[in-house]
């Protein structure tokens, strides 16, 4: 065989809620991201390594881009924008049953203008049909010069394979950048404090998802069972009511799916605290944002 070894870095882009972080996860073929029907839930970059014998594709999943209303999705725009610049193919990720939006419209041109080669790739086919694609293709085609368009079905795993296949037929010959059974750059502790994020954005309503932060203040083997301390920081005293629910029953309910999900990525017991704590309008402050662990230069 001795067929040349390919690598390469692809950024995964698009507005937020059009399932870049579900691409992510099928790829990885493991929960890396967390998902939420509710939009601006990535809030960092995160690297997913898909290796195999002939090459190394490393994904960078990124926060949808949006016009931010506080620091923190500045911060959140910025990486995404940031992350297009070192990378050999743009992922550009749209959600076939929303149409064409005037933001998706100024991505697809601002990608061309920088020269960024791009794929499109036009998700949640599922959910239109064959048809209804056809003058978004066309569409599309006329704000950049796309290499491929490729339609899929990111929940469904379905046209993946053709993508991965694509972007390899694209890439040139390159060394391993990270050993083959890298999954992730995330740490454990990480993760864990995102599904915690996640089982939030999916039990509460409206702006109190978004106004969370989570903090692992332990994370300790102590035998078989992994002992786990978490703040949940939040902007109001009202929200963090409705954190604690009636009785404690939204806390439990919240830590209960968080553990389950944990236990699983770790494959050990785990026993969960969790704790909450008010920072008013942690999310319009540097200092409490960088605490939180968003690192950026620009930020004081
Ligand atoms: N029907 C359908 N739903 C999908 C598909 N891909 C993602 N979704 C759903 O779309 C919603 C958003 O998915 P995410 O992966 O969190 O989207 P995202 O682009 O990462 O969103 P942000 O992190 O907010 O930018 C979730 O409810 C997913 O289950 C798909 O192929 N088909
Ligand atoms: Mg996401």
């Amino acid at each position: 065989m001795n067929k040349k070894f390919k690598s390469g870095f692809c950024a995964i882009i698009g507005m937020p809620n059009v399932g870049k972080s579900t691409l992510l996860n099928t790829i990885a073929g493991q929960k890396i991201a967390i998902i939420s029907d509710k939009p601006q839930t990535t809030r960092n970059k995160i690297l997913a390594v898909y290796s195999t014998e002939n090459e190394q594709i490393m994904f960078t999943d990124t926060p949808g881009i949006h016009n931010p209303h506080n620091k923190l999705g500045e911060y959140m725009v910025r990486m995404a924008n940031e992350s297009m610049r070192d990378t050999d193919v743009v992922l550009f990720v749209v959600d076939a049953s929303k149409g064409i939006r005037d933001k998706e419209r100024e991505i697809a041109e601002n990608i061309d203008k920088l020269g960024i080669p791009c794929i499109l790739l036009i998700n949640k086919v599922d959910l239109v049909k064959k048809e209804n694609l056809l003058p978004m293709i066309a569409d599309f085609s006329s704000m950049n010069d796309f290499e491929a368009i490729i339609p899929i079905s990111a929940k469904e795993n379905d046209g993946v394979e053709n993508l991965i296949e694509t972007i390899t037929e694209y890439l040139e010959e390159g060394p391993m950048f990270y050993d083959e059974d890298t999954v992730t750059d995330q740490p454990e502790k990480a993760i864990a404090a995102e599904i915690i994020r996640e089982k939030m954005l999916w039990l509460l309503d409206k702006e109190v998802p978004h106004g969370i932060a989570i903090e692992i203040t332990k994370m300790r083997e102590k035998g078989k069972i992994t002992e786990i301390n978490a703040t949940i920081c939040c902007e109001r005293k009202s929200h963090k009511g409705i954190i604690i629910g009636k009785n404690g029953d939204m806390l439990k309910k919240i830590g209960t799916m968080a553990r389950a999900d944990i236990e699983k990525m770790l494959d050990k017991k785990v026993y969960l605290e969790l704790w909450v704590k008010v920072k008013t309008d942690w999310r319009n402050s540097d200092f409490l944002i960088k605490n939180f662990g968003f690192k950026d230069d620009d930020l004081a």
